[in-house]
């Protein structure tokens, strides 16, 4: 979808080099775009001083010493539907039909009690949900209701059949969490093969360039920065959503792990940057979102991280 020049013209306004060559991109499902619309972004600035001085330090506070328990400083988590004493209980995961799917869950503690009240507002909001279908053909992010008794409830488009990974994302005790089930839509599954890297990618008329600051490589902090043009120049009406510039999830092929990225406020006003660290090699796919026009727009992205 984009000619050699144009990537090259990324390459050389970023002065980055990019990642291995190994960055691509696809549009998201455009039938998903309003629940995209009513997506917010998740700065999640604050996980560096996670669990240190916080209430609800007993929570956590036995990390594993290292590797992917989704602990803060691990790089992974969305692979359990319980963690560190924490469960993610869901009111129902199969759902039938093309109409929006109400999709409802609680968080309890390891004594069975129903989290109401400790959420912790993370990026201006106490939880996000992040549902991608396990092809990751499709993604929403979406901002549920808590009732008083601490249930969480949305509607969920999930127009298109198939297996979906839901990501609960919020805070407690200081410490960023991501709990997951899956969620079944019936009918005739189609699944899309990951798309091949690609660094540009566009969406409602704009291109979005992604670039990493050295090289990928597994085990190694990079930064990713997003460069979002429309026409030849740079975009200069990037709205602020959820206290941040743009929003990214990262999720690993095969199992979806769910990497803990961190965002960068302060870059040239038509980018966004991300603190990221892939854990291993491999391919894995970015949500990026950000918010023109009164509008969240979403654009995926493959890399592939060498060894
Ligand atoms: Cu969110």
């Amino acid at each position: 979808m984009n000619v050699p020049t144009r990537l090259a013209a990324f390459a050389a306004a970023l002065g980055l080099a990019f990642g291995g060559a190994a960055l691509a991109g696809a549009a998201i499902d455009p039938t998903d775009e309003e629940s995209a619309v009513a997506a917010g972004g998740h700065g999640d600035g604050e996980t560096a001083s996670a669990g240190e001085g916080s209430p609800g330090g007993d929570h956590g506070s036995d990390e594993a010493p290292a590797g992917e328990h989704g602990s803060t400083g691990s790089p992974l988590s969305g692979l359990a539907v319980s963690q560190d004493g924490f469960t993610l209980e869901p009111a129902r995961t199969h759902f039938e039909g093309a109409g929006p799917k109400r999709f409802s869950f609680r968080i309890v503690d390891d004594r069975g009690r129903v989290i109401r009240d400790e959420y912790e507002l993370e990026s201006e909001r106490k939880l996000h949900l992040v549902v991608v279908r396990r092809d990751t053909a499709v993604y929403e992010h979406v901002h549920p209701r808590k009732g008083e008794d601490g249930t969480w409830s949305v509607d969920l488009a999930l127009r298109r059949p198939g297996v979906y990974r839901a990501y609960a994302d919020f805070q407690i005790g200081g410490e960023k969490r991501a709990l997951a089930t899956d969620l079944f839509v019936g009918g005739d599954f189609k699944p899309v093969p990951l798309p091949e890297p690609e660094p540009v990618n566009e969406v409602d008329g704009y291109s979005i360039g992604v670039a990493s600051s050295q090289p990928l490589q597994a085990g190694q902090a990079r930064t990713l920065a997003f460069s979002i043009s429309r026409g030849e120049s740079p975009v200069e009406d990037l709205q602020p959503y959820l206290g941040a510039r743009g929003h990214l999830v990262v999720l690993r092929e095969g199992d979806l792990g769910y990497l803990h990225v961190h965002p960068d406020e302060s870059v040239g006003d038509n980018a966004v940057e991300f603190g990221a660290t892939f854990p291993t090699a491999g391919r894995y796919r970015l949500f990026f979102q950000f918010k023109t026009g009164g509008r969240v727009r979403t654009v995926a992205y493959t890399v592939e991280v060498p060894r």
